[in-house]
């Protein structure tokens, strides 16, 4: 395994943990930084920073222009057809709220139907819930097999004439189970309906082509992409954003703001901009881009899926430890728990050998509940992992085994 060899460019692992060297992995929760971020977002901060779009001065002038660069950064990356369809949010959370409260506010009512699987982290399915406490439209919920894959037979059962929006993630975080997106697009799309994406999972492990993909909008956060945290986008065609209204109100959302006449509304992605935006966090994720696309998302898939293939080998092959999810295709995500032990447990004693794991429901309680269990360990990889990380976590496994057994 040839390996990325890019453990250097990440300063966090200049450090040991518990007398260990650090082995991170819960990418999954939140990618560690590298070099070129920290300093783009210094730079930033040390050079060019103001307010952006408000001042007529040198140095606001200038951070708009960054700002926007960045926002053509994210285009470019997914390929999306116009700048004005990257809309800046705080991260997919916020995404999905955006579309939910402005786009659900607007074309759902009272017997309509939204199709998600049970596989979805809770950010796509708690702001629908709360949307259905002013509309009552119904959630139709597309279940899971006992490896954890979603049948695309399943998700064309769950469309009906009654279907608005189908909202599915592309990469279920819990499990790593990679969706039949395209299909379950093409097979909306022939239907007319739209079709929102939940690409947290996916957008630092596959290339994402939004055109090709043809999703209707697509959401995900910057901090699982190597960037900042507090950034995220929603990508939205240009004919779904253009009919949606503002879901906040504020600052630089408006053309003209009075109390005699209408308020009037920018143009999207300004219309979704409420207020002064993570100006810096944008910025540190172009940056974040950049080090991906020269990477390489064709290479960081190869290596993933091979330090992938040996997790599940490795893992999976040690007596008393189950794998969660265990789906044809998966992505860099291994779930799995220690017989007899809680998944608590096991992260706090591979904690104390410098092992970083996520133990827990994963905000994707339904998804657990089908699988009958409470919670489970997972482990997720990035860029910077290595085989020798996951040699680590099986050892850190068996010491788990001894002080249980
Ligand atoms: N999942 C995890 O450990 P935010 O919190 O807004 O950046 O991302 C929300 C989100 C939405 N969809 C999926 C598929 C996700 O994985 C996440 C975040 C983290 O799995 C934190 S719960």
């Amino acid at each position: 395994m040839a390996g990325l060899k890019v453990k250097q460019d990440f300063p966090v692992f200049n450090q040991t943990i518990h007398g260990h060297p650090l082995v991170y992995l819960d990418s999954g929760a939140s990618a560690q930084k590298p070099r070129c971020v920290i300093d783009a977002v210094t730079h930033l901060y040390e050079t060019d920073y103001a307010n952006i779009h408000r001042g007529v001065y040198e140095l606001s002038m200038r951070i708009s222009e960054c700002y926007e660069q960045a926002r053509r950064t994210v285009q470019h990356f997914i390929n999306a057809a116009h700048e004005d369809e990257i809309v800046f949010t705080s991260g997919a959370t916020e995404s999905f709220n955006l579309v939910v409260a402005s786009w659900g506010r607007i074309f759902l009512k009272e017997g309509d139907e939204v199709v998600v699987t049970r596989l979805e982290h809770h950010a796509n399915i708690v702001p629908w819930q709360l949307l259905q406490k002013q509309i009552p439209f119904t959630l139709r919920v597309v279940p899971i097999q006992s490896n954890g894959e979603v049948l695309l037979a399943d998700v064309k059962a769950a469309i009906t004439d009654k279907t608005k929006i189908v909202s599915v993630t592309q990469v279920s975080n819990a499990l790593g189970t990679i969706l039949p997106v395209e299909e379950i697009i093409s097979f909306a799309h022939e239907k007319g309906i739209p079709v929102m994406l939940d690409g947290s999972q996916a957008i630092s492990h596959t290339a994402v082509d939004v055109q090709k993909l043809d999703a209707d909008f697509y959401a995900f956060s910057g901090h699982k992409i190597y960037g900042p945290t507090g950034i995220g986008v929603l990508y939205g065609k240009r004919a779904m954003l253009a009919k949606m209204p503002p879901y906040q109100g504020g600052g630089d959302m408006i053309e003209t703001v009075s109390f005699e006449e209408q308020t009037t509304f920018q143009e999207p992605p300004m219309r979704f901009e409420a207020g002064t935006p993570p100006i810096a966090q944008a910025i540190g994720l172009a940056a974040a881009l950049d080090y991906v696309s020269a990477l390489g998302l064709d290479k960081i898939e190869a290596y993933e899926a091979e330090l992938l293939a040996y997790a599940i080998d490795k893992i999976g092959s040690l007596n008393g430890v189950r794998l969660v999810g265990t789906a044809p295709k998966k992505a860099a995500i291994l779930s799995f728990v220690v017989e007899g032990v809680h998944p608590h447990d096991v992260g706090t004693i591979l904690d104390s050998e410098g092992i970083a794991v996520r133990a827990g429901h994963h905000c994707a309680q339904p998804a657990m509940e089908a699988l009958g269990l409470m919670a489970t360990v997972r482990a997720s990889f990035g860029v910077y992992n290595t085989k020798e990380d996951i040699d680590a976590l099986a050892r850190g496994l068996e010491k788990v085994k001894e002080i249980f057994a």
